[in-house]
């Protein structure tokens, strides 16, 4: 594995092991490209990213940490969308090599930065197995004295083939659609055909995303929910950081803490949220 930093000067963990290859940013721990050996990415990273620091990485698996979508009202008003995880520069702690991959161990702190936007002390760490599999465990210790709770999701934007053939299946029944407002159930499968933003409240363990050939799979653990998001054409045209077809080539697939309750931590407890890509 090799720790250098990209021309806009973001530092990148490259990992190329026999299984797979990976890069991580330490800006934001974000797992930016994962493919197994012949075979095609998994994972989709916009070819319009901003990869200077300087804003979110529009792509990859951002963190979003410690709150999903608009931050709760009684935070206040200005904070970033999707919490502040994914804006800040993480600390390498170690990378060692495994029978079934390369384990590669992040940690973030609270610190004055992070105490300004959020006042909770904590210990955010991740932990991403890169094998035959993507793992990622996303641990949040309350390091404080008073209960701490957070939402939050391992947004993964997965690359697909072509939006027209994707079927999504093990969503369960039961959704709320952010674009509508309203609440729905889902009959059959996914399909798409347009933009979509729902909220997935009785997923199963496993979501397998079938793209014509291939199929991916999203196994998830200690969640309450699964997001599946494609901002369709006029959301790619948009986004300033993807092409105006970026969404022919994406889908979020998201292991989320999205209810309102999100997960209540006791000081010196923890708590993890799981992604598996296979
Ligand atoms: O997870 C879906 C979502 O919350 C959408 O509502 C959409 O805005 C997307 O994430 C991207 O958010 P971002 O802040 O990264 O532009």
């Amino acid at each position: 594995c090799q720790l250098a930093n990209t021309a806009a000067g973001l530092p990148v963990l490259t990992i190329h092991n026999r299984f797979a290859k990976a890069e991580i940013s330490l800006f934001g721990a974000q797992v930016l490209h994962y493919q197994r050996h012949d075979e095609p990415a998994s994972i989709w990273l916009s070819n319009r990213a901003v990869l200077d620091g300087s804003k979110p990485i529009r792509g990859g698996i951002p963190l979003c940490w410690p709150w999903f979508g608009p931050a709760p009202a009684h935070l206040g008003h200005g904070l970033p969308s999707h919490g502040f995880a994914r804006t800040q520069r993480w600390a390498l702690d170690g990378v060692s090599d495994h029978a079934d991959g390369t384990l590669v161990h992040l940690s973030l702190h609270d610190s004055d930065t992070t105490r300004a936007l959020w006042a909770h002390p904590f210990e955010l760490e991740l932990d991403v197995l890169v094998g035959r599999e993507l793992s990622l465990v996303l641990t949040t210790r309350n390091s404080g004295n008073q209960p701490l709770t957070y939402r939050g999701a391992l947004h993964t934007y997965l690359a697909i083939s072509n939006p027209d053939v994707v079927r999504v299946t093990g969503l369960g029944p039961a959704y709320s659609d952010k674009l509508t407002g309203q609440d729905g159930q889902q009959r059959d499968v996914l399909t798409l055909n347009g933009p979509l933003d729902r909220v997935y409240w009785q997923p199963e363990t496993e979501v397998n995303i079938w793209d014509g050939e291939r199929s991916l799979k999203v196994t998830s653990g200690h969640h309450d929910s699964i997001v599946v998001w494609t901002p369709w054409q006029e959301g790619s045209v948009a986004l300033a950081d993807m092409s105006d077809d970026g969404y022919l080539t994406m889908l979020c697939v998201e292991t989320a803490i999205a209810s309102e309750q999100g997960v209540t931590v006791a000081p010196d407890e923890e708590h993890s949220l799981t992604t598996i890509i296979v």
